[in-house]
């Protein structure tokens, strides 16, 4: 790796450099981000899976550039996201947690997103797939059987085709525009995290209606399509979704935008269900890997992929559109439904070798599968170990769009990382910050990494066996031919090297950057 010690000190103490328009391209590039749900750094063939062919992300790793020190900035997705979206860090802004199904917006519309950053800048801009960053003014407080506002067109997105949160969160309707798609004005909806509608079945009471898939922990209330959910809710008729359209459902929406879209250029955040629970794949990816519905799903999202890329390339834009792949956070094999992911796994390591998955602040947790792909710029394929972090999107983004004022639009996105994303340098960020589920935080550098003592079990509680990473004590790992062995703690006979990167920590926590 690059770099002494502590040459990210004195890179940490600049004030963020504003950034040259980029010259090699006439016009402005489409940008296609890729955002698949619980993806871990080992579950596509690029990254090295054997059990499952994902032939599209690999044929865009084999002529773009391929990262092996990306992040999400955080262990799960409402905060990832969040920070993706805005630059700024979860951490700083209450709410920003897994979010419920009737959560209010969590990003307000005065915040400036990188939707906002590419309308600006003429982009036609468009949302496809899961959100889970809320909508609506007030939680618990929406009327789902009319226009919910504030909704996506307030921060940004010409128009959008949602999930409100996850598959395996009430309501199982997909959100137009900021009104239920497909409404059906027989079947009022109603929603509620707190108690049951009188009448309704769950998943807890009633076992013998999960016909689809049983839970096998938590998402035991409300039944819909024969899958028990999280939360509770009431009525829908035929607006509800089906899981195993899902994919097809928010592809064909992706895949109208982008051929409908010939005035301008486009942004296009789809982010797609799979690999998140429940996983239940169209019947035609059913069997494709041998490891039941979580390998079948990762087929299914690779046929995504490949999908939008067809559209791009029917268009005529796939040369100057830029197509980022990537997760929101590391993977879990157990997430709650009996789809038995961890039976057939016959040898797939979802985690790539590292140590913890989704929800911890070891490796897995936040270490994510990243492919940029932009024909008219990256022109042989790359693999790069420069240390990369989804916290900078809107900063990378403003650079490559020439968009003035970079400095000012992210709170906590650093300024000059695009040459770094298209493989142009393997000098990345001087580090990375990372966030698990308890809020424990990390600090990932080229040479170090530490996670803060804040103490937690050490085991993920809840049922997914997932090792957390927290710890009471400071936890310092070294970076040995490329990598952290995170078994062995090195605190102690580092003392001053924890004392420096644990100040790092600090100067980001109390935003001390200029
Ligand atoms: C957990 C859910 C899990 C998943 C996660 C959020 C239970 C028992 N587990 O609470 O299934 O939904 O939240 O995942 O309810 S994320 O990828 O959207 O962050
Ligand atoms: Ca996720």
């Amino acid at each position: 790796m690059k770099g002494g010690a502590f040459g990210f000190l004195s890179l940490f103490a600049m004030t963020p450099l504003a950034v040259a328009a980029q010259e090699c391209c006439t016009t402005k590039p489409n940008v296609v981000l890729i955002y698949a749900d619980d993806l871990g750094y080992g579950d596509i063939g690029c990254y090295g899976a054997k059990n499952v062919a994902t032939p599209n992300v690999n044929a865009l790793a084999d002529s773009g550039c391929r990262f092996t020190n990306a992040y999400s900035v955080a262990s799960t997705s409402t905060p990832s996201r969040y920070s993706l979206l805005t630059g700024e860090y979860p951490w700083r802004k209450k709410g920003t947690d897994v979010a419920a199904g009737d959560a209010a917006m969590i990003i307000s519309p005065e915040q400036y997103t990188v939707a906002d950053l590419f309308k600006e800048n003429g982009y036609a801009t468009a949302a496809f797939g899961k959100w889970h960053l809320g909508l609506g003014a007030e939680s618990g407080k929406q009327n789902w059987n009319a226009p919910i506002s504030p909704a996506l067109s307030d921060i940004g997105f010409d128009s959008s085709y949602i999930m409100a949160a996850t598959a395996d969160r009430v309501p199982c309707v997909f959100i137009e525009n900021g009104a239920v798609a497909n409404y059906d004005s027989t079947a009022p909806i109603y929603v509620s995290y707190s108690a049951n509608f009188e009448g309704e079945p769950t998943g807890r009471n009633n076992p013998e209606l999960l016909y689809n898939m049983r839970h096998s922990h938590g998402h035991d209330m409300s039944i819909v399509n024969g899958i028990g959910r999280i939360g509770y809710m009431k009525g829908g008729g035929s607006a509800l979704w089906r899981d195993e359209n899902i994919a097809d459902s928010i592809t064909a929406h992706a895949v109208e935008f982008i051929k409908g879209c010939v005035e301008k250029p486009f942004f296009v955040y789809f982010a797609t269900n799979d690999v998140h629970v429940p996983r239940f794949p169209h019947e035609r990816f059913r069997g494709m890997t041998g490891m039941g519905m979580r390998g079948d799903a990762i087929a299914q999202f690779d046929w995504c992929v490949g999908t939008v890329v067809d559209a791009l390339k029917e268009r005529g834009v796939y040369e100057n559109t830029i197509i980022i792949v990537t997760s929101d956070n590391g993977p879990v094999v157990d997430d709650g439904y009996a789809d038995a992911a961890e039976e057939l796994l016959n040898g797939h390591d979802p985690m790539g070798g590292l140590r913890g998955g989704k929800y911890s602040c070891f490796e897995a947790g936040t270490r994510v599968p990243f492919i940029v792909h932009w024909p008219a710029r990256i022109k042989s394929a790359l693999v790069s170990d420069a240390l990369v972090s989804q916290i900078d999107f809107m900063n990378v983004m403003a650079g490559i769009i020439g968009a003035p004022i970079v400095d000012s639009i992210s709170p906590d996105g650093l300024c000059g990382q695009e040459k770094a994303w298209v493989g142009e340098t393997l000098q990345g960020r001087p580090f990375v910050v990372g966030m698990a589920s308890n809020h424990t935080l990390s600090l990932v550098t080229d040479e170090w990494k530490y996670i803060e003592p804040k103490g937690g079990l050490l085991m993920v509680p809840w049922g997914p066996k997932i090792e957390t990473g927290y710890s009471k004590v400071p936890q310092l790992f070294k970076r040995v031919n490329g990598e952290f062995n995170e078994s062995v703690n090195v605190a102690t006979e580092n003392s001053a090297i924890v004392e420096a990167v644990s100040l790092i920590l600090e100067n980001v926590r109390n935003n001390v950057r200029n």
